[in-house]
């Protein structure tokens, strides 16, 4: 190994900064260049199918076939397709492009109510309902006199199915008045809401709620006007002066044993590729792809507008938010030392724009162990310290704030921590029995509306190479006979998943299950088949089967799902699930009950918590992790970690 210069080590230890979308592709899975952006933009306009009305709101990546992106080597010629989302008049498309033939190769019409959001159309429709002499007849009746600040748009993309829903891009509009406020989300106008249809830009009703009284300002979100804060501590600083162990390759990384290719995209965020382990002298391939596929958060509030808050934040706002990656603060979010990689989203007519600091890599020792063992009365310890590997994106998702880190293990786990932060949705407090039904005062005239978060991790492991199988371990009791003097002991009996629906798991408290994706073509010094494990929070919906929301998030009815792999499933609630109709993505692809055993399979989670707001979630929540893991089990032969030096 060489030591880094010291101009090196210099740069390092203030962190770099890395734009993704600047260097030359070198990977067939890299993300869209500036310059690929531009191209696909001339290649849509000479095809003749835009009029002046169209309007971006996602472009990125149209993967090549994985059995092309396994067999590719370097220096081999890449593809190169441009996936695009795009609004034009009353209507969504999607359409495909070949960047290098320089043609159109897929155009085809999103169904007419599911195409995704844009800031335009939530300004259209917040416009809307602020003409409409009804909801500023409603706004004066709560005293509100001064219109310069109050504003209106869409609060959700709840759909029933309703006939005046149907084929319809019809949006439940709120409004709030700004006037007084520093920062933060402006004060809710409570018990008002416009039923907007953009598909003939009217208003089709207007609900004003007895009671939805104006009930003052509700507090702001400003830190700055916290008060005092506390003294800082004296510095912690984890430092790297050498300069960083992983090794960049274009957009690949090289890291003790693990390699990886990373890209951020517009709509999912990191997508992890070819993740391999070197074994000795063998590249093991362990996941083939990862990231998320769809992130639902559903509100338990009865009342208009609130039932029809359920957002599908990855299929629904990539455009709203910017790309769903938001900026990282240097040595705040991420050490100092990190190296940091922009990246690009596209903005309506095209034109691609720089996110600076979207993602974050970097070694990390937290002081923590990755084993150790005392004997002889305690004299002897041998004990290694541990260091990950984190590669990080942190989603502003409106109100709220997700942290994603990927977090790599020496002892060969890959694991993902999930943090939740920002903002609790609230309405005003009526001061009735009522306030505490749906939700929980969280501050002076304020309710937290109870809710659940879930997130569909799509993991596609190649465990040993594509051909897979799911073995699920049950722990179950078993009685011991009477001459025992144990009564019950608990036996993993294993089941070999052959069909989908035998991929569909739950693991309660009560019935404990392991989930491991083996490969039996291989099988490791002991006889067994190699295997990756996935273990996390897993969550399930409480709500009803018929619930119309809930079947547009079917993702949510099982922890586990496991598909044959498919090269067009990769959004667990649909390619649209924008005002979407019941039953679309996971449980619609599964209905044919596939054959999954032995074959290209993909591991879908559903990690997820309920949330009972609390005083201490306000006015910025503390950060609540939740996490899962893949884990070696009998991939090696023994701990892969055991090799840890031991500290000079
Ligand atoms: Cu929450």
């Amino acid at each position: 190994m060489t030591r880094p210069s010291r101009f090196a080590a210099l740069i390092v230890a203030l962190g770099i900064t890395l734009p993704l979308h600047a260097q030359a592709v070198r990977h067939p899975l890299d993300g869209l260049t500036a310059r690929e952006h531009w191209q696909l933009y001339e290649i849509l306009q000479a095809s003749g199918r835009l009029d002046s009305t169209f309007r971006l709101l996602y472009a990125g990546l149209k993967e090549p076939p994985k059995s092309e992106v396994l067999a590719w080597t370097l220096g081999r010629p890449i593809r190169r397709e441009a996936l695009v989302h795009l609004t034009q008049g009353k209507s969504g498309f999607e359409a495909a492009i070949d960047l290098t033939a320089r043609r159109v190769t897929d155009w085809k019409q999103v169904p007419a109510r599911q195409y995704m959001g844009s800031r335009a159309e939530s300004n259209a429709a917040g416009a809307l309902a602020l003409k409409d002499p009804r909801v500023r007849a409603a706004i004066t009746r709560r005293g509100i006199t001064d219109f310069t600040h109050v504003s209106c748009g869409p609060a959700n993309n709840g759909y029933f199915d309703l006939p005046e829903e149907r084929d319809r891009r019809v949006l439940h509009v709120t409004c709030s008045d700004d006037r007084g406020r520093v920062a933060g989300y402006s004060e809710s106008i409570d018990g008002l809401v416009a039923v907007v249809d953009l598909t003939r830009d009217t208003v089709l009703r207007v609900l004003d709620l007895p009671g939805g009284a104006r009930t003052g300002p509700v507090g702001d979100h400003d830190p700055e006007g916290v008060g005092t804060t506390r003294a800082p501590l004296n510095a912690v600083e984890m430092v790297q002066p050498r300069g960083p162990t992983y090794t960049l390759d274009g957009q690949t990384v090289t890291w003790q044993n693990w390699s990886f290719h990373f890209r951020m995209d517009q709509r999912l965020g990191l997508v992890l590729s070819q993740v391999r382990y070197k074994d000795g002298d063998r590249q093991r391939s362990v996941l083939y792809q990862a990231s998320l596929s769809e992130l639902f958060v559903p509100y338990m509030d009865p009342s208009d507008p609130w039932n029809y808050q359920g957002y599908f934040d990855l299929g629904t706002y990539p455009s709203i938010f910017g790309g769903i990656a938001s900026s990282l603060e240097v040595g705040v979010e991420c050490p100092r030392y990190a190296t940091y990689f922009h990246s690009i989203v596209v903005t309506d007519k095209g034109r691609p724009r720089e996110r600076q600091r979207t993602s974050c890599l970097f070694e990390r020792n937290g002081g923590d162990v990755a084993w150790r063992h005392t004997r002889d009365g305690g004299t002897i310890t041998e004990a290694r310290a541990r260091t990950d590997l984190v590669l990080r994106m942190h989603m502003n998702a409106g109100n709220y704030d997700y942290l994603f880190d990927w977090v790599f293990g020496q002892d060969g786990a890959l694991t993902v921590n999930l943090g939740a932060t920002g903002m609790d949705q609230v309405k005003p407090a009526t001061g009735t029995d009522a306030d505490t039904r749906y939700g929980r005062r969280i501050a002076d005239k304020l309710i937290g509306i109870n809710h659940s978060h879930f997130f569909s991790f799509r993991l596609d492991l190649d465990v040993d190479g594509p051909s897979n199988s799911l073995v699920v371990e049950k722990l179950e009791r078993q009685t011991l006979p009477a001459d025992n003097p144990r009564r019950s002991i608990w036996v993993a009996n294993t089941l070999t998943a052959q069909t989908e629906r035998d991929g569909q798991r739950h693991s309660p408290m009560t019935a404990p299950e392991l989930w491991r994706i083996t490969n039996t073509g291989v099988k490791n010094p002991y006889g067994d088949p190699v295997a990756y494990e996935i273990e996390g929070h897993g969550a399930m919906s409480l709500l009803a089967p018929d619930d119309y929301m809930q079947q547009r998030a079917g993702f949510t009815n099982h922890t586990l799902w496991v598909t044959p792999y498919a090269a067009d499933e990769r959004f667990a609630a649909g390619d649209y699930p924008t005002n979407s109709v019941a039953g679309d993505g996971l449980p619609k692809w599964t209905a044919a009950n596939r054959a999954i055993a032995n074959r290209d399979i993909v591991a879908w989670l559903t990690l997820g918590f309920h949330h009972v707001p609390r005083p201490e979630d306000w006015p910025v929540m503390p950060t609540a992790w939740h996490s899962f893991a893949i884990r070696p089990v009998g991939f090696f032969a023994k701990n892969p970690a055991i090799d840890l030096p031991k500290l000079p």
